[in-house]
């Protein structure tokens, strides 16, 4: 250790406690490597401060020391955005863990932004409410993290992104000032959407320390259907059958049959459905009444577009298995870890999006295999890479993001830019946008402070 980081380690101990500064790399390791394996840096120092006060003591140390600083929370994310690529301090909110009111009248979850994504859900629904979040990393995944990110998830069809369940926020600037915008109110339209900006900003601009989230009531009477069908297009027609019929869609995600036999490999599943197709939909719908019959309806409506379809009532249905192992059985199958590209297209381009990418795949890098999967009710697709060379993972990301671009698509639906996509931001916005967003940086982080490398400021 040098002797500024002797010195800075010292002041961060006097601050959060000895036991709340981590320098043993053993310790580290599990903030220096992101889930995937991929994105694995360095650091000196992991500090956990324990209250807001102690991220703005944290902050101005670090600021007058000129020392750059990485915000994580449950360290979920898949674009390496929270990993101290360059030897940064952490900046660990995972203590921030208090759930201090749920309002069952104005709907609202008021908590920490350390607090798991599962025990807020959990807090809500001892009311009769939800979180209208919900991703398969809820175990690990936190508040402050998923409204960092923006997190979409696969309530994002009915409930919108994270960004639409926030009311009001708690930050602390890379100066150690505090903002807080804090009300309980749905419309309150004084000046800019402070929270909005911070949302999505994957700690650039700010540490978020609390955060005021909009509560949901619960689906009452939902049910799954697992349908094989031949071609995107008709599962996104299902999808729009669903609505018309009057049904709450609750979920809508594709699977491939590559996807669902990789699945089945590494969990011993038995075989979903009878027949195989090559693409498969889970459509989670729900209504006030009859909403199994009125499912089966449009099921045998849709005719011959639906191959085969099997139906089973919430709440936990095990039809989710399928899709929610996706991402750990990617990462158990690929010798190398998996290229992870999270995209969308507009609705009408899916399709075409995905028939030629898989030719075009195959045909420049034959030793790669994609497995696409996803929430394709929004357009969003994941596309995994598996057996990806370290030589080539740009030039195979290259060519996938380009391809989306083509298809009037985002190189980034809802995991953010990271350090994966940080490259390519060209191909998501124009010079204008990206110039305004670097003042918008600039002006709230003038020395480039805070998880630097997201939106380099110089
Ligand atoms: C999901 O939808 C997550 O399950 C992870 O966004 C996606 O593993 C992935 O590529
Ligand atoms: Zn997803």
């Amino acid at each position: 250790m040098t002797s500024t980081t002797l010195s800075i380690v010292s002041e961060l101990a006097e601050i959060v406690g000895p036991a709340n500064v981590l320098t043993d790399p053993d310790v580290t390791a599990g903030y220096v490597t992101d889930w995937t394996g991929h994105w694995s840096g360095h650091t000196e120092a992991v500090v956990r401060p324990g209250s807001t006060a102690e991220v703005s003591a944290v902050l101005t140390a670090c600021h007058r020391h000129g020392l750059r600083v990485v915000p994580q929370g449950g360290n979920t994310g898949l674009v390496g955005g929270s990993i101290p690529m360059d030897g940064e301090i952490v900046l660990s909110t995972r203590r921030l863990t208090t759930i201090e009111r749920v309002d069952v009248v104005d709907r609202t979850l008021a908590a920490g932004a350390g607090v798991i994504v599962a025990q807020a859900q959990e807090a809500a629904r001892q009311h009769g409410l939800d979180l209208g979040v919900d991703l398969a990393s809820r175990d690990s995944a936190t508040l402050g993290g998923i409204v960092s990110t923006n997190a979409g998830g696969i309530r994002m069809i009915k409930n919108g992104n994270t960004r639409r369940q926030l009311l009001g926020i708690e930050a602390v600037l890379s100066d150690g000032r505090v903002v807080t915008r804090w009300k309980e109110l749905v419309k309150d339209n004084v000046g800019y959407d402070l929270p909005g900006l911070l949302a999505g900003a994957e700690g650039t601009l700010a540490v978020i320390t609390r955060v005021l989230m909009r509560l949901v009531i619960p689906a009452p009477r939902t049910q799954v259907s697992l349908v094989a069908v031949t071609t995107v297009s008709d599962a996104l027609q299902l999808v729009d059958r669903l609505e018309r019929a009057g049904l709450t869609l609750e979920a809508a995600e594709l699977m491939t049959r590559p996807g669902i036999d990789l699945v089945r490999r590494h969990h011993d599943l038995r075989a979903p459905l009878d027949v195989d197709s090559p693409f498969l939909l889970l459509a989670e719908v729900s209504g006030q009444r009859d909403t199994q019959a009125l499912l089966l309806d449009v099921l045998e409506q849709a005719g011959e577009s639906v191959l085969d379809a099997a139906v089973e009532e919430g709440p936990a249905p095990k039809l989710w298995r399928y899709r929610e192992s996706h991402t750990e059985s990617i990462s158990a199958e690929s010798s190398t870890p998996p290229v992870k590209l999270d995209l969308s297209t507009p609705l009408r381009e899916v399709e075409q999006f995905l028939t030629t990418l898989t030719p075009a795949l195959a045909e420049n890098f034959p030793d790669v295999r994609a497995i696409c999967f996803g929430h394709v009710g929004d357009g969003n697709l994941h596309v995994n890479l598996l057996d990806v060379k370290e030589t080539e993972r740009e030039r195979v990301t290259d060519f996938v993001l380009r391809h989306v671009t083509q298809h009037g698509g985002s190189i980034s639906a809802e995991h953010g830019v990271g350090r994966a996509k940080a490259p390519w931001l060209a191909l998501g916005r124009s010079p204008e946008d990206i110039n305004l967003m670097k003042s918008i940086r600039a002006a709230i982080d003038p020395a480039g402070l805070l998880n630097p490398h997201i939106l380099p400021i110089r």
